[in-house]
């Protein structure tokens, strides 16, 4: 079987439930700074995940709605800027705490000579103060690559920034797993031909996950395994470690018929 040599994360409710305390907290304060008549609150956020991107995500909710404001393409941009500030100084709060199972699963994966990327829609100042603040300035040395945001110009559902990532590992995608929380994250991952593990947050429940490996409820901690949705064997929760991921992959393959290469 084609050896595991990298893992490769989504950010956004993967990593972190950054969404809801995070984004979008600083989204509200950068509206209200630029005196913007709107608020986004938790529910209506939640349908605008739908559209991937912070800026391209303003663009949408303005289309939809015209009786605010216009803005142009250069003032979605400096309000995305101060959105961006905000959103740093409340992970630099430590408003946000990583995942249940992914601290562990990094430092199992590192000590076991796997390498980490990132594959994320957002802002790369936004990837490394979630990372430092929740890790430590060490962090930023673990991943070989942080693919994120207008690096590639179609965001997630688009595979673009998967592409990204691969090219800047050297690695083939089967050689990859792929972490992600989302439908559009899972379609990204499939589209470049990666095996995803999704762990689904409040905002992604209902989501299609077609395609992917695993689905559960998160990476699992000893004392807190996760509930498990879907995976190629049958369990009712997991701990996901590099050995399950092995697993997952050989069972896969025997399932699909595809080639074992001795
Ligand atoms: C994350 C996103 C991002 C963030 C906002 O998606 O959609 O748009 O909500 O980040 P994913 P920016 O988890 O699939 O990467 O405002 O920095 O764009
Ligand atoms: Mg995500």
């Amino acid at each position: 079987m084609t050896p595991l040599k990298a893992l490769i994360f989504d950010v956004d409710g993967t990593l972190a439930d950054t969404e809801r305390d995070g984004h979008r907290v600083a989204f509200n304060r950068a509206f209200s700074e630029a005196g913007l008549p709107f608020q986004w609150d938790v529910p209506l956020y939640g349908s605008l995940l739908e559209v991937t991107g912070g800026k391209e995500r303003i663009r949408h909710f303005l289309n939809t709605h015209p009786h605010y404001p216009h803005l142009t393409d250069a003032e979605i941009a400096a309000l995305h800027q101060a959105k961006t500030r905000h959103y740093v100084e409340i992970m630099a709060a430590g408003a946000v705490p990583l995942r249940p199972g992914v601290l562990r699963l990094l430092q199992e994966a590192r000590a076991q000579g796997l390498r980490l990327a990132i594959a994320t829609t957002t802002t790369p100042d936004n990837v490394e103060a979630l990372l430092v603040n929740s890790i430590g300035v060490d962090a930023m040395h673990w991943f070989d690559v942080i693919a994120a945001g207008d690096v590639v110009p179609a965001k997630k559902p688009a595979p673009d920034i998967y592409f990204h990532a691969l090219e800047a590992l050297r690695l083939d995608p089967q050689e990859c797993m792929a972490f992600e929380d989302s439908e559009n994250g899972v379609r990204a991952a499939r589209a470049a031909d990666l095996p995803v593990v999704v762990t689904v947050n409040d905002y992604t429940l209902e989501h299609d996950f077609s395609g992917a490996l695993a689905v559960l409820e998160h990476l699992g901690e000893p004392e807190r395994p996760a509930r498990v949705f879907s995976c190629p064997d049958a369990r009712a929760s997991a701990l996901v470690d590099v050995a399950c991921l092995h697993a997952w992959r050989e069972k896969r393959d025997a399932l699909s018929g595809r080639r074992v290469v001795p």
